[in-house]
């Protein structure tokens, strides 16, 4: 019973913050509005789309092929990230209730980070060094998006989650075994991992003498010396036609058209680097960080701040590649969500920072 109330816990929080950033309604009429009040999640019910169970494509005008053939030589790069002041949050909040707000001024020291996100081939590593068995592995379970199910495994599942339906809990889904046991990861290495726990994360960055980012180290990354801007590029989603990053493009959850390439994970440096030289940390999947939740900020200026010293959720960044503005306007800089720590899901990863060069 303890187990399936954590894993209704979980479905409401992982919901919660695809509904967040679904904003469960509010910002289908306006990004900018309160958002999540009124939850249309129910009435999304439907049958996964034809385009979302379509192989991946790769547009023809995408840099995918260009970036991928080098990516094995950056997979385990770090980034030097000059530390400095900059403005953490936003004082016009994409989604208020998420604590984007307001804006404060920060000093991070310089750190390096992941050029990448942290790819099934680098945990497989660390699974085959270590032996480490998973949250999920251990739970037996993990959630995945409804959309890239087989109907093989669709058809086994009894249990809907009502608040989201598009996520379902699948026995035996995990970093090896993405949709459950009838997938795994031969054919996607250089993609990021994901069905990995906050401590997942945590045991990873550790194996690697590394550690996860905090909060504002990851936001201060994200935004590559920018200032009030909303991406990592800057403030145009797609400028000049081209996509910078892997989200959702159509009707979700229902239609995703792929237009950026990708109606899943894409490998990582599928699409350009920001200033800092770094990839994907909007879209994608996903990124823990070692924050606990919290929307209350002080505007006082902080150095290196590290969260609350407590909490129930741990904070995640960046959105993935299930976001759409209208139900999931968070692959901005400042946008923010959360999970509990035992979560783990198909759209959630994380990459690895340290203080010194690894
Ligand atoms: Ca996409
Ligand atoms: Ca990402």
């Amino acid at each position: 019973m303890v187990r399936y109330f954590l894993l209704l816990l979980v479905v409401v929080l992982v919901s919660v913050g695809v509904c967040l950033q679904s904003s469960c309604g509010g910002e289908q009429e306006a990004a900018s509005t309160e958002g999540a009040a009124g939850c249309g999640c129910n009435r999304l019910r439907r049958a996964a789309s034809s385009a979302a169970d379509s192989k991946e494509e790769r547009p023809s005008s995408e840099p995918a092929a260009k970036y991928t053939a080098a990516a094995n030589e950056k997979i385990s790069q770090m980034m030097f990230i000059p530390g400095g002041e900059f403005l953490m949050g936003t004082d016009d909040p994409g989604i208020p209730q998420d604590g984007e707000a307001p804006q404060r001024p920060m000093y991070v020291d310089s750190f390096y980070m992941d050029v990448l996100e942290v790819t099934n081939q680098q945990f497989q590593s660390f699974i085959k060094a270590t032996g480490y068995v998973t949250e999920a592995e251990k739970f037996g379970d993990s959630f995945v998006f409804e959309g890239i199910l087989s109907e093989s495994v669709k058809s086994q599942i009894t249990q809907a989650v009502a608040a989201a339906p598009w996520w379902l809990p699948v026995k035996g889904a995990n970093w090896n075994h993405p949709e459950g046991q009838d997938s795994n990861i031969t054919d996607r290495l250089d993609h990021p991992v994901v069905h990995v726990s906050w401590a997942d994360a945590v045991a990873f960055c550790s194996w690697a003498n590394k550690r996860l980012p905090t909060e504002a180290e990851w936001e201060y990354a994200c935004r590559g010396g920018l200032r009030d801007r909303l991406y990592p590029w800057g403030n145009k989603l797609n400028p000049k036609g081209r996509h910078y990053a892997n989200l959702w493009q159509g009707d979700f959850p229902v239609h995703n058209s792929g237009e950026d390439g990708y109606v899943k994970t894409s490998p990582v440096m599928s699409f350009p680097a920001n200033l800092f030289g770094l990839h994907d940390m909007v879209g994608n999947v996903w990124e823990w960080t070692s924050d606990w939740w919290t929307v209350h900020h002080t505007t006082d200026h902080q150095q290196n701040p590290t969260g609350p010293p407590s909490g129930k959720d741990k904070v995640k960044k960046g959105g993935s590649y299930m976001c759409h503005k209208s139900y999931c306007y968070r692959y901005r800089c400042a946008a923010r969500s959360q999970n509990t720590p035992d979560s783990s899901a198909s759209n959630l990863g994380f990459r690895c920072v340290s203080q010194e060069k690894q």
